[in-house]
Parts: structure tokens; C-alpha cells; sequence
């Protein structure tokens, strides 16, 4: 209940700098016990449960512990969890935090050093004036520090393989050192969220942000180098993302258009998934999605010569809800769940694509309250044969 309580205080910013914000009416789904969209279509079944985890905020796949071979790695707000593919054993870390603290805070995966092996950073989803903990493998402290924006996106700046960070505190916009010193400020009015991506494509992440210039109709587009200077920047129509203001975003891949940034923003109504040329590569309906949403997003594969899909869910504030949905390349829906963010069964934002070791498709992982579910279509789940 915090989190949605300081959430309020976000949406209140946002509608300081966005006074015209458009009214948006409750969504269908919000009613609805189940799934409202696709229920034949994809099935669920629990992944992993296990309470000492708490909301599950991120999942990473990848070989992230000092074994061969990948892993699932789940982040609660509590603690983390390291899945090896083959023996579903996992191993519980708990974190070296304060648990009254939990209520704004997102965990996530992250290699930070580029030895093989996760580290977790703590951030809070908005400024409600706790310090970003960087953790080590085992949930012990490395760092901690009140200074640096209150959420931090990570990229290798330099290209020496440790991940810099960057974000947004007050007017300005921060790298901050590995080691979680602050490398510049730079004061950025209006800047919106902050991400790292490679913009260019030279294999540096650049520090890349939003500003919205109302009585313009304009949004400009920014990227900053390990300097601090500017490496790209376009100008764009406010309505850019075809009825975003895309200052609220997150940066997405998309398999079909290489290694290249995209963004994931709300939009009144729908979700935009765009290049950053200001291309709309995929423009979902979504009922009950404003622009001051949080979004997360990422491609999952249906297996080869088929085109991904791409999941998503969507904090609304404006309605205490979360929304899992699935659109396919065209834009289409075919999956859609709300679930109450004051519900034991809320979905929590770890979202990430896996593909079960013998099979030749990625299922969906999701978070939720002290557990992770599996998302697969039904035609290629092997429960539904029986
Ligand atoms: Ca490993
Ligand atoms: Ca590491
Ligand atoms: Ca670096
Ligand atoms: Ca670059």
C-alpha cells in the first residue's frame, strides 16, 4: 500500500509538468477474475514459489554464477533466487537490507564488474528518499549510497566491461561510477526517465533521455557520451510515438532489428514499441494505459520461422493495477490479465523470455508476490496434451 501511496506522488509530479493529461477510464480487464483476452490461448503454471522472496521485480537469464552454463536468476524485493536450468535446485540469497524499506523498491539483475557472475542492484520505482544498494552475489552490501538518482540504469560506458550507471535526481540527469560515485551532473529540466543504450551503434552504451516541450509539440531525444556530451539528438513530433509523449519509457530489444535500442512507452490507450529513428515498429491496443504508466517489456520467440511476441506489463498508478500483456508483431492482443497491485496475487514487473533446455521456443517467466509463473502458448505447452 505505500508503494501505491508515494506512487501518488509521482503521478502528481508528472501532471505538474503534463497539466493536460488525458482522462483515461477504467479498463475492462480491471473487472474481470482471469485473463479477459487470450484465455485459450496461453497457459500458466507456478515456475517457483517461495515467500522469502517477497514481489519478484526482475528475472535474468544468462550464465550469471561462477557454474558453467546459464541460469534463471530471480530478484525479489527480499531476496534473490539462483534456478539452474537442468535441476530446477535453487538456491536462496537473502539481501543485507532493511525490509521496512521494501515498499519502493525494485531489485534487478546486473553483472556490474563483468566477471560471470550477478550482482543486484537495488533501486526504489520513484524518489520516495532511499539510497540505491548495490549487492554482491551473496545479498551483502558493496555499496550504498543517498546521493546518486534513486533508480539507475546500467551500460558500459567506456567499454572497459563494468557497467556505469545512469539516472535522473531532481532537475539533472548523473552517470555515476561503478563504484557509486557520481561522475557528472548535468541539469536537464523536464527531463524525463533515464536509460542506457546504445544509440549509435558502437558498442558503448550512451545515457538517453526524454524531453517534453509541451508548448512546442515537441520531444527531443537526447544521448550523452561517458563525458557528459551530446552524441545524438532529434527532435520529434510530441506525438511522436503515435499518441505517447514518451518521456515515461524503457528501452526494449526487438529481435527483428538487430542489437538496436528500442523504446517501449505508454501511450493514451495503447503501448508503442519505436525506434529510435521515430519509427513505430509495433502499436498495441492496451485499455486503461496512460502515459505516466510504468512500462516493462521484452520479445519472446515462438520457436524458428515464427515471429516473436512481445510481452509486457504495465504499472498504472492511476488504477493500483498491473497489466500482462502479450501482443504479437502486428500489434495485436492476444493476451491480456489485470491483477490489483493490493493483491497477494499481483504481478510484479520481472518479466523475461527462457527457453526450457530440449525445446525449440522461450516461455514467459512473470513475476509475482513470492513467486515466479510460466507463461507458454497452449498449442506448445506439453501439460496441455494430456
Ligand atoms: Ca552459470
Ligand atoms: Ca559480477
Ligand atoms: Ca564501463
Ligand atoms: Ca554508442
Amino acid at each position: 500500500m505505500l508503494l501505491l501511496l508515494a506512487g501518488g506522488g509521482f503521478v502528481a509530479y508528472k501532471q505538474a509538468i503534463e497539466p493536460n493529461l488525458p482522462v483515461i477510464s477504467p479498463p475492462p480487464s480491471l473487472e474481470a477474475e482471469g485473463p479477459s483476452t487470450g484465455e485459450d490461448l496461453f497457459v500458466h503454471a507456478i515456475f517457483l514459489q517461495d515467500r522469502r522472496l517477497g514481489g519478484v521485480s526482475d528475472i535474468a537469464v544468462g550464465d550469471l554464477d561462477h557454474r558453467a552454463g546459464t541460469e534463471v536468476v530471480v530478484a525479489g524485493v527480499h531476496g534473490a533466487a539462483v534456478i539452474e536450468d537442468e535441476r530446477r535446485k535453487y538456491a536462496l540469497i537473502p539481501y543485507a537490507l532493511d525490509p521496512d524499506r521494501d515498499y519502493a523498491r525494485l531489485v534487478e539483475v546486473v553483472d556490474v564488474d563483468g566477471d560471470g557472475e550477478c550482482e543486484f542492484l537495488a533501486n526504489e520505482l520513484h524518489d520516495a528518499g532511499g539510497p540505491v544498494v548495490l549487492m554482491d552475489h551473496t545479498g551483502q552490501v558493496i555499496w550504498e549510497s543517498g546521493d546518486v538518482p534513486p533508480s539507475l540504469s546500467a551500460g558500459d560506458v567506456d567499454g572497459d566491461g563494468e557497467l556505469e550507471f545512469a539516472g535522473r535526481i531532481d532537475q539533472s540527469v548523473a552517470l555515476v561510477e561503478t563504484d557509486g560515485t557520481v561522475v557528472w551532473r548535468r541539469e536537464i529540466p523536464h527531463a524525463g526517465s533515464v536509460a542506457m543504450a546504445d544509440v549509435d551503434g558502437d558498442g558503448l552504451a550512451e545515457i538517453i533521455y526524454f524531453v517534453v516541450k509541451p508548448e512546442e509539440a515537441q520531444v527531443v531525444v537526447t544521448g550523452r557520451d561517458d563525458s557528459g556530451e551530446v552524441v545524438y539528438e532529434a527532435t520529434r513530433k510530441q506525438h511522436w510515438a503515435t499518441g505517447g509523449f514518451a518521456d515515461s519509457f524503457t528501452v526494449c530489444p526487438w529481435p527483428e532489428h538487430g542489437e538496436a535500442a528500442h523504446i517501449l512507452t505508454p501511450a493514451s490507450r495503447h503501448l508503442v514499441l519505436a525506434n529510435l529513428e521515430g519509427g513505430t515498429v509495433i502499436r498495441g491496443s492496451a485499455p486503461g494505459t496512460n502515459i505516466v504508466d510504468y512500462v516493462w517489456g521484452t520479445p519472446v520467440s515462438r520457436g524458428p520461422g515464427t515471429e516473436p511476441y512481445l510481452a509486457s506489463l504495465t504499472y498504472s498508478m492511476k488504477f493500483e493495477a498491473s497489466f500482462l500483456r502479450l501482443h504479437d508483431a502486428e500489434g495485436s492482443l492476444l493476451f491480456e490479465r489485470a491483477t490489483s497491485l493490493n493483491d497477494d496475487d499481483a504481478l510484479w514487473p520481472g518479466l523475461a523470455a527462457w527457453q526450457p533446455p530440449g525445446e525449440d521456443h522461450e516461455v514467459l517467466l512473470v513475476g509475482g508476490n513470492g513467486k515466479v509463473w510460466r507463461y507458454e502458448m497452449a498449442n506448445s505447452a506439453p501439460t496441455s496434451t494430456q
